[in-house]
């Protein structure tokens, strides 16, 4: 599968860095490409500047805005983000369609950080833009959900979450979310290290997007896990992760497959590599809420062999039994099998229903400081009054 990657704010375009490199590695160690292009979008010259990846001329690295915010991001205001991103998508329509590979392009995916101001107010716009344009392809959108620590920084993290989250899910075919704070929670160290938290956010697309773009005969699985798959398996709120087993570095292929012992082994493995999918998944929440699931399967073929299948989807099948479960395999010469998970079609998302349940609150906490704020300016204006004025003709000490 090929995906047009456009990431928007810093945020959204560190992580469609991260995509470009997936993109460099696939070329690199299997001759394919899994991107029709890769765009970042900003209203931040210094953010634009400071990717390493994506192609520096103007067409990959949009600046939208310059005018209105000087080329120094938004502020977090979303509502800007978004009324700039509505202006400005000429630009990135164009550069879309200049793109090289576009019509080789599967589908779209806008990503982006859903507590700041850039990318959580454009992300929304340009997806609709997007599908208004290409009819055609879905457009897909990643967002970013902020970690605990910035929950305490005030209303604007809750009000940009809470309207990215809406406007996001009323207009992608599907939200992938992804919860920063999965992140530091399995490993602290990672508080300090955004390049790496970004790193496992794209990784689990890596396989994923291959499969289904091998041309080498001994790489295409039995059973593929092409784009029609992929898009069949996604809508709505959705949820992706993966999980690797170890393997012995020297195999005997036909020894292993008949001795019962090894045939064992090989299905605590693959079952193995599910449930880390499963505990590694990018956004909390129950495998019983999705009615849709994918996994694929990603090792030596000696190592895929229809039972290990078959105990996998029937696994699959107890843990998320509401859902419609495709799966792919995809024969690798690593030693290492590994399962990567979609969950989608979740119909609750104890995060997302947070968001939405504090907004009353946030919006009245913004309406109180706000009053109190007026209140103590009038009280200074009036603390004013007897102070004469240096403006002659105004007021009491005019004549
Ligand atoms: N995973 C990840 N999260 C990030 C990264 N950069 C920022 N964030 C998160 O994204 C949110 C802030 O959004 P930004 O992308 O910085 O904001 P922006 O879209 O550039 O908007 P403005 O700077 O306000 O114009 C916060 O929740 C951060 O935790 C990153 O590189 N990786
Ligand atoms: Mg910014």
């Amino acid at each position: 599968m090929k995906l047009v990657v456009i990431g928007l704010g810093q945020c959204g375009g560190k992580i469609a860095d991260e995509f470009s490199r997936l993109n460099g590695r696939a070329r690199f160690r299997r001759r394919i490409h899994i991107l029709a292009d890769i765009f970042a979008v900003n209203t931040d010259v210094a953010d634009l500047s400071s990717l390493s990846s994506i192609k520096s001329d103007f067409r990959h690295r949009i600046l939208i805005g310059n005018r209105k915010t000087g080329s120094h991001g938004v502020g977090k205001v979303n509502e800007v983000g978004a009324e700039i991103a509505r202006q400005d998508s000429d630009k990135v329509i164009d550069a879309v369609m200049s793109a090289k590979r576009f019509y080789e392009a599967d589908a779209f995916l806008l990503i982006a950080g859903a507590a700041g101001g850039t990318g959580s107010g454009a992300m929304p716009i340009m997806t609709q833009i997007i599908k208004e344009r290409f009819r055609d392809k879905p457009a897909y959108a990643l967002v970013v959900l902020p970690f605990e620590h910035e929950k305490k920084t005030g209303v604007r993290t809750f009000f940009n979450t809470a309207t990215c989250l809406k406007a996001a899910y009323s207009v992608a075919d599907a939200v992938f979310l992804v919860d920063n704070q999965r992140y530091i929670e399995k490993d602290s160290s990672l508080i300090n290290n955004m390049a790496a938290i970004n790193q496992l956010i794209a990784e689990p697309f890596y396989d994923l997007l291959c499969a289904g773009e091998e041309k080498k005969g001994k790489r295409i699985g039995v059973k593929v896990l092409d784009a029609g798959d992929i898009i069949g398996t996604l809508a709505g709120w959705t949820v992706l992760g993966y999980g690797v087993s170890q393997l012995p570095v020297i195999r005997l292929p036909f020894a292993r497959r008949h001795n019962f012992r090894n045939k064992n082994t090989e299905t605590h493995k693959g079952i193995g590599a599910m449930d880390q999918a499963i505990s590694n998944l990018s956004l909390k929440c129950n495998p019983e809420d999705s009615a849709s699931a994918l996994y694929l399967l990603s090792a030596p073929t000696e190592e895929m062999t229809m039972g290990l299948v078959k105990e996998l989807t029937d696994y699959l099948g107890e843990v998320a039994p509401e859902a419609v479960i495709r799966y792919g395999d995809y024969p690798r010469r690593e030693s290492t099998l590994k399962v990567t998970l979609i969950l989608s079609r979740l119909s609750a998302v104890g995060e997302v229903k947070e968001y939405y349940d504090k907004m009353p609150s946030v919006i009245q906490k913004q309406e109180w400081r706000q009053e109190g704020n007026e209140a103590k300016l009038r009280e200074l204006m009036d603390a004013s009054t007897p102070v004469p004025s240096l403006f002659s003709g105004d007021g009491e000490d005019g004549d």
